[in-house]
């Protein structure tokens, strides 16, 4: 099989890479990646002369690259996004560009060339908040943030494409994943990070919002499942079931690293903070899915990365990311 995966160099992409190289001894990956602020290509050092992948630097809404790639490939696989809730709410123009436009690109080439399949990598966020209970595959869309609208709006025109032109699609909505290669930016890293630089935690509101918490290599056996059995136009939800409130994970990663209370930073909430989310996995179960690492066990092991890799997340709390961050204090006071 010749796979085209987009985003291969963040976070979940570059581990499902690497996850399906060592599982699949005859497949073929092709990397397209804009390599933005979060895309890494030091995620996939350990792979990059593998013979059986190759990396190419493009935009998703380029046409020009997508078609040249699209046409050699059975199936396409799109982590390519702009993932950063708080940086949609300061920026979202890019957000629009590649999520939706990008996501556009795509499915009009994966028609063109009549691709076997394209499988589009979403979000619990579509769905929106809920103080109780789980969002099923078949519940309205209530998006919050740009970032969230954005994923929406991709995970609608992938339907579309189904519908009216019967292109083979697939839907994955999961969860907050965690592990290693994550950008310093989301919390888990963050916080570590942050602790590891001796800077305290800047916790939203009053750290009562709620996530599931998804090991990333969970995720990847999950989407492997769904791209070699799941069943055409139809969408799953991925979730460990592990929840949370920010304030309980922020006190696990603290006691993890021997500090106490006083390194979290209460800060102003985020606007439009989704309190919860929470999805019904009844049915990638049935397909035979179980997350299978334990948070406890994962969390430690994600932390000891964080501490054993400081040359790869050193390099990405300068510059840019500082630059950022001064912006979102500004916005905060
Ligand atoms: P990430 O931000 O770490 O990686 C995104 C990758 O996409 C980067 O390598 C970036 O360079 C690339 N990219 C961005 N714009 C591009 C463009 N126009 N063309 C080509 N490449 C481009 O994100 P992630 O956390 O690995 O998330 C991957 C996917 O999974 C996203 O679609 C995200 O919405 C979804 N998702 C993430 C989570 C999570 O907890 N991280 C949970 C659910 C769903
Ligand atoms: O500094 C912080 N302080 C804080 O309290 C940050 C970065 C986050 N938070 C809170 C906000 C959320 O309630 O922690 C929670 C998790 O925040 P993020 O790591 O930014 O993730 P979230 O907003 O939940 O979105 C994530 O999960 C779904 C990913 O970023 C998305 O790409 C994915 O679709």
């Amino acid at each position: 099989m010749k796979l085209l995966i987009t985003g291969g160099a963040g976070f979940i992409g570059s581990n499902f890479i690497r996850y399906l190289l060592k599982k699949y001894k005859n497949y073929k990956i092709f990397n397209l990646d804009k390599l933005t602020y979060c895309g890494n290509l030091d995620n996939l050092i350990d792979v990059e002369k593998n013979p059986r992948y190759k990396f190419f630097k493009g935009d998703i809404a380029d046409k020009k690259i997508v078609e040249k790639l699209v046409k050699n490939v059975d199936v396409i696989i799109n982590f390519a996004a702009e993932s950063h809730v708080d940086r949609s709410i300061l920026e979202p123009d890019s957000f629009i560009k590649t999520d939706i436009f990008g996501t556009f690109t795509l499915l009009e080439a994966a028609k063109k060339f009549k691709i076997k399949k394209f499988i589009q990598i979403s979000t619990d966020e579509v769905y929106g908040s809920r103080k109780i209970g789980y969002f099923k595959e078949t519940d309205p869309l209530n998006p919050s943030s740009p970032y969230s609208a954005s994923k929406a709006g991709a995970d609608l025109l992938t339907l579309a494409y189904f519908k009216t032109y019967n292109l083979p699609v697939l839907i994955t909505r999961s969860t907050n994943n965690y592990g290693p290669y994550q950008y310093p930016e989301k919390i888990i890293p963050l916080f570590i990070t942050n602790l590891l630089e001796g800077k305290k935690v800047p916790l939203y509101g009053r750290g009562l919002n709620k996530r599931d918490w998804l090991y990333v290599l969970d995720n990847c056996r999950a989407i492997d499942l769904i791209l070699h059995k799941g069943k055409i136009g139809e969408i799953y939800n991925i979730a460990s079931g592990y929840e949370l409130t920010n304030l309980e994970l922020t006190k696990i990663i603290l006691k993890e690293l021997n500090k106490d209370e006083s390194w979290i930073e209460f800060v102003k909430d985020r606007p439009g903070h989704d309190f919860r989310y929470a999805l019904d996995c009844s049915k990638i179960k049935k397909l035979g899915w179980r997350p299978i690492y334990q948070f406890k066990k994962a969390i430690k092991e994600t932390i000891d990365w964080y501490k054993k890799n400081q040359w790869w997340w050193k390099k990405l709390k300068s510059g840019k990311f500082l630059e950022y961050y001064k912006r979102q204090y500004e916005k905060k006071e």
